[in-house]
This record gives structure tokens, sequence and C-alpha cells, in this order.
């Protein structure tokens, strides 16, 4: 297929050409390749803010009201609503979407959302490839939105500059979750709902988290190999109330003061050439399985692999070597 017409309407901001070429990288790993191979020089201008937080602590709520403010400043913004979770678009993230629709004008927020419906090569590539498609088209500000707090969210924020954790007053669990899932990544905690009881309470529990975790912060190696999110900048905290836009000014600040943080320390170069790598292997990861599921079923030479693997004669590992070789993979 040719989408060259798609293309040239996206770099001319039409909305319409970036739901359609979205939906075309969501749904074909081939079409991803061309369509982002043309439009890769055009992308780089947007800054991608992660937000996350359990179910119900205000996240489509605190992003229309982010939003809001941004527009205010002239920006264009792009929301990508991410559910793991659900084989299909689950009825509140559609919710949301349509309230979220109905308070913007199309050609200063689109809004999208995705769903594991099983595309080839994963949700995080897709939602990768649907950042670059509304960085090309011109969105200042992108905003990823997922549902829960997990290990998900760490493979989707791998290109996210800000990552913002939405936490409520009350729960004790979230806090946990945080913990055993994307603690390292979060660079501001929000507590929301700033209007109901107990919220210094919380922005309290998580000045705690964060004590404990300067102990041993130098110690995760792992972590900082993977993403490079060097531990120079500490975690700021703040409260908010997503519904009458009470403390924005304050968070639009903390926002602001981390992306300047990324941009003197050099640090963001870092993130981008982390980004560039863990990207790169998810496609190999796609591209080799396909080389090699077909080398498979088909080579003569690996039939007689199988014959005698039957009769025990080459284990399953001796196996996969010899096919690294026959692929000219090896060291
Ligand atoms: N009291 C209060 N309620 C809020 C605030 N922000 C969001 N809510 C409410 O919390 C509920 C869940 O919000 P929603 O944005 O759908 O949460 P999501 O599931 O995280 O996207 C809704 O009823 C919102 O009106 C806030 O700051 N204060
Ligand atoms: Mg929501």
């Amino acid at each position: 297929m040719d989408y060259s017409n798609f293309i040239s309407l996206l770099l001319e901001g039409n909305p319409r050409a970036a739901a359609r070429l979205i939906t075309f990288v969501e749904n074909n790993f081939e079409a991803a390749e061309e369509i982002i191979n043309s439009i890769y020089e055009y992308t780089g201008n947007a800054y991608i803010l992660g937000i996350t937080g359990a179910p119900g602590t205000g996240k489509s709520t605190f992003i229309s009201t982010l939003t809001k403010r941004y527009v205010d400043q002239g920006k264009k913004i792009g929301i990508i609503c991410v559910d793991p979770t659900s084989p299909l678009t689950g009825g509140a993230l559609l919710g949301d979407r349509i309230r979220m629709k109905q308070n913007f004008s199309l050609n200063n927020v689109f809004i999208r959302s995705m769903a594991n419906r099983g595309q080839l090569g994963g949700l995080a590539r897709a939602t990768e490839d649907a950042i670059k498609i509304l960085d090309a088209y011109g969105c200042d500000i992108i905003i990823i939105e997922t549902v829960g707090v997990g290990q998900s969210e760490v493979d989707i924020f791998k290109s996210a500059e800000t990552v913002v954790v939405l936490l409520v007053p009350g729960l004790g669990d979230d806090i946990q979750a945080i913990k055993a899932g994307i603690m390292e990544i979060t660079d501001i905690f929000v507590v929301n709902k700033m209007d109901l009881p107990g919220t210094d309470k919380k922005v309290a529990e998580i000045e705690q988290m964060l004590e404990f975790r300067k102990s041993y912060k130098y110690e995760s190696k792992d972590f900082k190999d993977k993403f490079a999110k060097i531990n120079q900048w500490t975690p700021e905290i703040t409260k908010v109330n997503s519904k009458t836009g009470e403390n924005f000014d304050k968070l639009l600040g903390l926002i602001e003061n981390h992306k300047s943080f990324l941009e003197e320390s050099g640090v963001i170069s870092n993130y981008m050439k982390n980004r560039i790598k863990s990207e790169t292997i998810e496609i190999l990861k796609y591209k080799l399985t396909k080389k090699v599921e077909k080398l498979i079923h088909s080579d003569e030479k690996i039939e007689q692999y199988i014959e005698k693997a039957i009769k025990k004669s080459l284990d399953p590992y001796s196996m996969a070597d010899l096919i690294i070789k026959m692929l000219g993979l090896e060291k």
C-alpha cells in the first residue's frame, strides 16, 4: 500500500491522516516499517509525558486539566491512552475519550486509545510508533496515559521524558504497587484529590518511601543500564485537585524544572540513546523471530537437526546455536 498521501496530509497537520496512520502501524508491522521510515526525519520535537496511577485515581480528569493549561499556552497536544490489560478497548477508556473529545477542539488536541489487540511486535512498539506519528503531526506535548502501575508501564514509558504518577489519599496499597513497579522511573509524584482528607499523610508516606530509596539507589545498576534514568534527579512530590485545577501552577513548574534538568544535565541524550537501543531490540526480536520461524519450518538442514534431536543426539540448545550460525549471527 502507498502511504505517501496520508503522510503528506499528516505533515500538514491533518488529524484524520494521523488517526489512519496510527491504525496502520497498530495493525501491521510492515506498514509501521514503511511509515516510520518516511516520517522519522520529521520527529524529535515533541515532549513526552507519561502519566499513570491506579484506576480511579483521576488520571483522565488530571490529563484534561493539564491539557487545558497547555492549550491555553498555545500548545498542540496528543493524548494516547494505553490499556495493556484489556484485550479490547475498555468501556471506561472509551468513555474517557468521548468526554475528553467533547472538551477540546480537534485542531489542538488529538486523542487516541490503544489496547493490546495482540498486535504484532507488541503494544510498546505500537505506542512508540503512534508517538512518532503524533510528533510528526506537530504535537508539542504528547501525554501517554496508562492504566495501572505495573511492569508494563515501564516498557511503555521508555520513551517518556517525564513520568508522573498519581496517588490518592487513603488507599495504602498504591505505594506498595509503585515500589514493585515503577518507583525507579517516576519523576514526579502527584497526590490527586487534595480536597479529600489524608492528603498530607499520603505526601509523608511518599517522602518516606523515597528516603528508603536513597539508601539503595546506587545499587540498582541493572536498572540504570537499561533506562539510564540517572538518579541525579530527586523525585518531586506535589498535591493537586484535578477537578478545580488547584496547584496546577506548581505542577506545571515541576514538569518544566524536570525538562530543564534533563536538557542541562545532558541526561536527555542518554534517554535518546537508550530509547533507540530498546526500540531496535524490540524490532529485531520481531524480525528475527519471523526469520527463525520460517527457517525452522522450511529448511532441509534443520529437518536433519530435528531428526537428530528426536534420536537424542542433538539437544535444543545446541540446535539453537547451529541456527544462530546458519543466520550468520555467531560472534
Ligand atoms: N474530589 C476529587 N475527585 C476527583 C479529583 N480528580 C478526579 N476526581 C474524580 O475521581 C473519579 C475518577 O476520575 P478519572 O479521571 O475517571 O480517573 P481514572 O480512572 O484514573 O482516569 C471521577 O469521579 C472524578 O471526578 C479531585 O481532584 N478531587
Ligand atoms: Mg481514565
